[in-house]
């Protein structure tokens, strides 16, 4: 019934074309579009060295010569345990740097180069879905500002990777006038070299917008019959885009989301998220509901479609004249926050929908803090809530404004332009958006209690302990206590006479790789500097800087390091502890005793 010829003739042309593109276009006609660790500018970064003894290589004893090999096979098995191992001081710049300018690992992002393999995330089910052959192309707009290379790369060869070429009318990439050396010269030169014109086109803001305008700018350069909208740290999975295309094509008011899955930000692991479906809070903070029972367990319900009272905002996708007939964005919202419920509440309340599709996956960086701010310095979140609140949310904004009462005076620009679009739509109350949409919504009141935030990734379950005991140092002979009491967060750990009877020396090692002091506190690695020491912090349950294996060789290897942990001076009364980089001495010895 959905058979097409002439898309079939189409796509198998563009897959032949893009083929030959890529394969013949690489030096030597070498076909080198998979797995390929990094090409181009950032080559210098890609060294692996794996050394021979006991101290230099992974566990399982990579030598010289195989390594090449097996750093492909690393990748590929997603086992990235080792690919943030630092050799040298160029390797550790580059971490303490990337961690300063993009708030995540860009020596394993560098590392895993611009393709890779991912763990399919979605329900089995999803495997057998089939989707009309014939549905409208996309363009897919990617607005970055200061983005590390790799990432970017990634997030691009993985949208050409993973979509069939005739549904990808192209890749728009905005340049919101980043201001990092190099990053400008290295992509044209990137796009030129593996001739990527054809389907990417970078445009160009002449000054910061933001995101917001940003995405405008992308969309009005866009033929596409769809929009799809991403971060430029992305990764987008397994036939992602069929999925989120084909509700489109049924209903051209319906705008879909995907199901976000998580790439930790220390370690680049791609990890697959429940199921939940966009909130938000009275502040006006995005948050993850859990979806209800009855429609999350409905014939339809892991494999179809999700109702979702709002979007996260980075990645959807929506019917390009729709968006525009929708009011696109308000151009007066600046660089970063509140769009997302802007669009969400004006989805709903002037007669479209949005939706979360289950069998769409598209990783993103999740990062602990924004790399970036904004050029004045302002707060553009509440500028940009304060302006969709007047325009949207009725009488409901007192809830806002009586969470915030400075903001009661503050100015937020001409929203004229914004209140004509809700009347031109004729859209629906804010109270009915509350009553139809997102009725688990409480309206504050004195007595009502805060709501309890659904914590994503994280459960109430407890890592299995795996190992008990005192951790003592070899060369110094003395163990890992904390320095002031064990119970205190932010403390530092040192090493002082072991003591067998003493349970504030005691750690616990579990299957989740933390090391838990005392049944309290895990060690842990600030994300800033490799050279920070170690501190004792809440146990947050997601790896990466609290995430240490304890090797055969004794040694205690902290992952989003890339360094192990070591005594800075055996003899010292103080001792003091740090990570340094690897190399099997004595100083980096540790045995968990029980
Ligand atoms: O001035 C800027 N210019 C830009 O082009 C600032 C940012 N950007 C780019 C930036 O490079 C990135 O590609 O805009 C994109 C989003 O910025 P991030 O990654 O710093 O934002 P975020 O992931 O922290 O924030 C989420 O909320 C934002 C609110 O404005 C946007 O809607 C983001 O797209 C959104 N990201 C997601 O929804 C991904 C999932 C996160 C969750 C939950
Ligand atoms: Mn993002």
């Amino acid at each position: 019934r959905y058979f097409c010829y002439g898309c079939l003739f189409t796509s198998v042309t563009w897959s032949v074309l893009l083929f030959l593109y890529f394969s013949l276009g690489q030096d030597g006609g070498r076909p080198t579009f998979r797995y390929v660790p990094i090409q181009g500018p950032q080559a210098h970064h890609f060294q692996p060295r794996f050394s021979k003894g006991p101290g230099g290589g992974p566990e399982h004893g990579i030598t010289a010569n195989d390594e090449h090999s097996q750093l492909h096979k690393l990748n590929r098995t997603h086992d990235k345990f080792w690919n943030g191992m630092i050799f040298n001081e160029q390797d550790q710049e580059v971490r303490d740097m990337g961690y300063h300018k993009h708030a995540f690992n860009v020596l394993i992002s560098n590392r895993l180069g611009y393709h890779r393999d991912l763990p399919d995330t979605r329900d089995d089910k999803c495997r057998d879905m089939i989707y009309p052959l014939s549905l409208p192309a996309a363009s897919v707009v990617i607005c970055f500002f200061n983005e590390a290379f790799s990432a970017l790369l990634r997030t691009v060869h993985s949208v050409l990777d993973r979509t069939p070429a005739y549904l990808l009318h192209e890749i728009i990439l905005v340049d919101d006038s980043s201001e990092l050396a190099d990053l400008k010269e290295d992509l044209d030169s990137y796009v030129q070299q593996h001739k990527l014109q054809i389907k990417v086109k970078v445009v160009r803001n002449e000054k910061r917008e933001g995101l917001i305008r940003g995405r405008m700018i992308g969309a009005s350069h866009a033929t596409g019959e769809v929009l799809v909208f991403l971060d430029s740290h992305c990764e987008v999975n397994e036939a992602w885009l069929q999925p989120l295309l084909a509700p489109i094509q049924r209903d051209r008011k319906t705008v879909v989301c995907p199901v976000i899955d998580i790439i930790s930000a220390d370690t680049l692991a791609y990890s697959p998220s429940p199921i939940v479906r966009g909130g938000f809070n009275w502040g006006l903070h995005f948050k993850w509901d859990t979806v209800p029972a009855s429609e999350l367990n409905s014939p339809d319900g892991a494999v179809g479609s999700i109702r979702s009272p709002t979007m996260a905002g980075g990645l959807f996708a929506m019917d390009r004249k729709y968006f525009n007939e929708l009011g696109q964005y308000d151009s007066g919202m600046d660089i970063w926050g509140g769009e997302n419920l802007e669009i969400s509440f004006r989805i709903w309340m002037c007669g479209g929908q949005l939706l979360i599709i289950p069998c769409a996956r598209v990783g993103h960086i999740f990062r602990k803090r924004r790399p970036y701010g904004s050029p004045g310095g302002q707060d553009t979140m509440a500028h940009n809530s304060l302006r969709l609140a007047h325009v949207w949310m009725d009488e409901y904004k007192e809830q806002y404004l009586n969470l915030r009462p400075e903001l009661r005076e503050r100015a937020y620009g001409d929203i004229s332009e914004r209140q004509a679009v809700r009347q031109r739509l004729q859209c629906r109350s804010f109270k009915w958006y509350l009553d139809t949409i997102y009725p688990e919504m409480q309206v504050a009141s004195p007595h009502n209690k805060p709501q309890q935030p659904v914590f994503v990734n994280k459960g109430l379950h407890r890592p299995k302990v795996l190992q008990r005991g005192r951790l003592r140092n070899l060369q110094a002979d003395k163990c890992l206590v904390a320095q002031g009491r064990s119970t205190q967060k932010g403390g530092a750990v040192v090493l002082r006479s072991c003591d067998t009877h003493n349970p504030e020396q005691e750690w616990a090692y579990d299957e989740e790789h933390e090391l838990i002091l005392a049944g309290l506190l895990c060690l842990d690695m600030s994300e800033i500097r490799s050279s920070d020491p170690p501190r004792l912090m809440k146990c947050h349950g997601s790896g990466g800087s609290q995430q240490w294996t304890l090797g055969k060789s004794n040694r205690l290897y902290q992952v989003s390091v890339g360094q192990c942990l070591a005594v800075v001076d055996p003899i010292s009364p103080k001792g003091y502890v740090a990570t340094a980089i690897c190399n099997g001495s004595q100083s980096q010895q540790w045995q968990l005793e029980g």
